[in-house]
C-alpha cells in the first residue's frame, strides 16, 4: 500500500471537522477521478453523497457530460433524481467505470467493512460491476484492523434471522439486530434485516466471509475484501490517497 500526498486542497468549510472531512474527501475524489462520459456508480452515506452532490453540480454547471449513474440505494436515487444526474439500472448499463462510495473501516490491506447504512447488498453488487472503486472516509475510518471500531453488517432473509443470529454468535460474534432511531426492525431496500455482528478484530476476514458466504440465509456480508480501491482520506491535517501498487 502507498500513501500518496495530494496537491492543493480547497479550504474545508467550517462547522463539524468530521463533517468537512466527509465533504472534502467526497468531493475530492470527483474531481480526480470523475470524467465526461463515465458510468458511475453512486454510493451511499454521509461521505458518498458529497461526491453525489459534486457530480449534479458538475452536471448542471455542463461540465460534466455524457455521464450515467447507477445508484446504491433508493436515498442516494432520490437525490440524484433531484440532482438531475442521468439514472440507469444495471439491467442497462452493467459494466460501470468507476463508482465512489463510502466504508465503515479501511484496513492496512484496503479490505473494508461497510454497511454501515445498510446498502451494502446493492454496494457490492455494483462494485463488483466496476472497473475501478473508489473509496471516501474521514480518518476516524483507517483502521489497524477489520472489527476493530465496527460491527459486521449481515443482511439476512427473515426467515433465517433466528438461525443466522446463532450460527454468528457460535462464531463467537455479539449479535445485534438492526433497528430504526423509532426502534422498528430496520428493512433493507430488498426487504431483509441486518445483524450487526461485533467480533472485534478479526484475525481471518476471508475465512470469515467464507463461512458466511455458505450460509443459505446470508443476503450479503459487510466485509468487501480484495476490491483494490483507491482511498481517499480526509482529516483535519488535510488528504491523503491509499492505494496497493504504485
Ligand atoms: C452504506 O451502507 C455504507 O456502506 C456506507 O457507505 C458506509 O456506512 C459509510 O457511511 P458514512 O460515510 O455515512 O460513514
Amino acid at each position: 500500500m502507498t500513501e500518496q500526498p495530494t496537491g492543493t486542497q480547497p479550504a474545508p468549510p467550517a462547522g463539524d471537522p468530521q463533517l468537512a472531512a466527509k465533504r472534502r474527501a467526497g468531493e475530492l475524489a470527483v474531481e480526480r477521478y470523475v470524467r465526461s462520459g463515465m458510468r458511475l456508480g453512486l454510493g451511499t452515506g454521509s461521505t458518498a453523497i458529497w461526491a453525489v452532490r459534486r457530480i449534479g453540480q458538475l452536471v448542471a454547471a455542463g461540465s460534466l457530460t455524457d455521464v450515467v449513474g447507477v445508484p446504491t440505494s433508493p436515498v442516494t436515487e432520490a437525490e440524484a433524481r433531484e440532482l438531475g444526474i442521468p439514472l440507469a439500472t444495471l439491467d442497462e448499463v452493467p459494466r460501470l467505470d468507476l463508482t465512489v462510495d463510502g466504508a465503515d473501516e479501511v484496513s492496512p490491506q484496503l479490505d473494508l467493512i461497510k454497511g454501515g447504512g445498510g446498502a451494502h447488498l446493492r454496494e457490492k453488487i455494483i462494485a463488483q460491476a466496476t472497473e475501478k472503486l473508489v473509496i471516501v472516509v474521514d480518518e476516524s475510518k483507517v483502521v489497524d484492523c477489520l472489527g476493530a471500531t465496527r460491527a459486521v453488517p449481515v443482511e439476512v432473509v427473515r426467515p433465517a434471522l433466528r438461525p443466522e443470529r446463532e450460527f454468528l454468535e457460535a462464531l463467537g460474534a455479539r449479535v445485534v439486530d438492526r433497528t430504526t432511531p423509532a426502534g422498528d426492525p430496520y428493512v433493507t431496500a430488498e426487504g431483509n434485516r441486518i445483524l450487526d455482528a461485533w467480533f472485534g478484530p478479526i484475525a481471518d476476514a476471508r475465512g470469515l466471509l467464507a463461512a458466511l458466504e455458505d450460509r443459505a440465509g446470508v443476503m450479503a456480508v459487510g466485509l468487501f475484501l480484495g476490491f483494490d480501491p483507491i482511498v481517499v482520506v480526509a482529516g483535519p491535517d488535510g488528504v491523503r490517497e491509499l492505494s496497493a501498487g504504485s
